[in-house]
């Protein structure tokens, strides 16, 4: 295996970066390997990083490799194996005297970024390149970039990964497990207040979520709705968005992806849809995840829909169709 390792990090002065950046060189993501990072942010706050490299650089972690900062996405881009996206504008600010709390606007302002990225990624990042979108709305910027990237060596993911840990506590709590108890926490569809948190499926010490919880009315009224809305209640409780857990779950995706999945077990992440559980070809779809022993990523596809989880997916399904036809203006 190759020693070193080159991640690239948009969005670096955020908040969600200020917790992800040195989890990557803690050893604890990428194991023993150096890892080389690319920090990336816009020019008006691009001269921050200063700021945060120093901090690195006094904090002694023995992975840290080469951490270069810029503006200029292509340079940073080049041969990097990881991009965790995270970069973006997130819902909830004051943006051109208008408060975005609408996908639709979000939509309008992120589509953009992730199309010269995309571009990028897909020249210069290496061939075998993973791409985590962290920033809103995920999985329609991923649907963009993987688009502008036109390289299908290249796996292109959108996070779910906080909404199945969200949901993992919830359940973990409900049924007096701990939260490692719970597991195979599936969120099918897109990241957004759609998504439907499979219950059913999830493995509560080892028992299927569908015989261990039989309370209907609790799934319905309580929990999908709890862990749908999670984010914005974060945002209304703490006056911004989710920071360290977001920036956990960036981290729990890549070691999910970095080593191989036990057998029986899946990880959640958005990615391209082959057809996979009838949803259309092409957009990018929260699904079951394995990674096999050769490295290879793929969806895990004997996991049974019940009436009210295809009713529910649907739903998230037809929401990301509508966000792609919004965007077909980026995808020429
Ligand atoms: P912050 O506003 O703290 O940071 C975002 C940073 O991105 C800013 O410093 C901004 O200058 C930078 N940025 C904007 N456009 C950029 C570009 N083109 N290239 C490089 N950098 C750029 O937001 P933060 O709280 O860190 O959240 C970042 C994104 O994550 C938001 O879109 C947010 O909605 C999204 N989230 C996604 C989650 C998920 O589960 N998929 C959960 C948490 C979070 O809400």
């Amino acid at each position: 295996m190759d020693k070193s390792i080159k991640v690239v990090v948009t969005g670096a002065a955020g908040q969600i970066a200020y917790s992800l950046i040195p989890r990557l060189i803690d050893g604890n993501t990428f194991g023993d390997r150096i890892v080389d990072l690319a920090l990336v942010e816009i020019p008006q706050v691009v001269d921050k990083l200063k700021g945060l490299v120093m901090e690195l650089e006094d904090s002694y972690f023995p992975q840290m490799g080469k951490v270069t900062y810029t503006d200029n996405f292509e340079e940073a881009s080049k041969d990097a194996d990881w991009f965790l996206l995270v970069g973006s504008i997130p819902r909830g600010i004051v943006y051109n005297g208008k408060k975005i709390e609408e996908r639709s606007d979000l939509l309008s302002i992120n589509g953009g970024i992730f199309v010269e990225q995309g571009k990028a990624i897909g020249s210069y990042g290496k061939d075998n390149a993973k791409i985590l979108v962290v920033g809103n709305p995920a999985n329609t910027n991923a649907f963009i970039g993987k688009h502008a990237a036109n390289n299908d060596n290249q796996l292109w993911m959108a996070m779910t990964m906080l909404d199945s840990n969200r949901a993992k506590s919830i359940l973990a709590k409900k049924t007096n497990n701990n939260v490692s108890d719970v597991k195979n926490m599936i969120i099918w569809g897109n990241h957004s207040p759609t998504m439907y948190p499979d219950s059913e499926n999830a493995l509560i010490s080892g028992d299927l979520g569908s015989s261990v919880i039989n309370d209907m009315n609790w799934i319905e009224s309580e929990f999908i709705p709890t862990v749908q809305q999670r984010g914005k209640a974060v945002i209304d409780a703490r006056g911004a968005s989710s920071a360290t857990s977001a920036a956990k779950a960036a981290i729990d995706t890549v070691i999910a992806c970095e080593n191989p999945t036990e057998p029986g077990n899946c990880f959640s992440a958005a990615i391209a849809s082959d057809g996979a559980y009838d949803v259309p070809e092409g957009i990018i779809c929260g699904y079951p995840l394995m990674t096999l022993d050769d490295g290879t990523i793929e969806i895990k596809r004997d996991i049974s829909l019940s009436d009210f989880a295809k009713t529910k997916f649907k739903v998230s399904i037809d929401e990301l169709l509508s966000e792609r036809d919004a965007v077909k203006h980026l995808m020429k």
